[in-house]
């Protein structure tokens, strides 16, 4: 059985993080999300960060150190977020309906009304720590 590898980017930029909505599923339709997607196989989980930001973004991102916490919402699907950095481009939602720098306020604001994709909000805590010290 293959199991799926989904890496997620933390980009931070002058204080802030980005983050996107989803477009879909409709499930997930409107939800913020860390951007990013599957690892393809042959990948390093830079790689495909570096891959999914620039098809979802248009960015060319440097890849830094990962979360401590990993998501493992059920058997056979993993999720891994990196932090990352924007080396050239302006960040567009070519997939997203939308994006949005956030400050820990705000992301602790969206996550209480509801906002936040669910395999996301594991990532809170540590994202609100690190926008606390940016
Ligand atoms: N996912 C998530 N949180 C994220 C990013 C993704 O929970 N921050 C979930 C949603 C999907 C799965 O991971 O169930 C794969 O995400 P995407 O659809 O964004 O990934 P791809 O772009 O690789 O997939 P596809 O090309 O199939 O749309």
């Amino acid at each position: 059985m293959s199991s799926v590898l989904v890496v997620a980017g933390a980009v931070f930029a002058n204080g802030k993080l980005l983050i996107a909505q989803r477009a879909y599923p409709p499930e997930l339709a409107g939800l913020w999300e860390l951007p990013g997607g599957k690892v393809e196989s042959g990948e390093t989980h830079s790689d495909a960060l570096v891959r999914e930001l620039c098809e979802e973004l248009n960015v060319d991102v440097s890849v830094g150190e990962p979360l401590s916490e990993v998501v493992r919402p059920r058997e056979g699907l993993e999720l891994v977020a990196i932090r990352a950095r924007i080396v050239s481009g302006e960040p567009r939602p070519v997939e997203h309906r939308a994006l949005r720098w956030v400050d820990a306020d705000d992301l602790i604001a969206l996550d209480d009304a509801g906002s936040v994709v669910p395999n996301d909000r594991a990532w809170i805590p540590e994202l609100v720590a690190d926008l606390r010290v940016e």
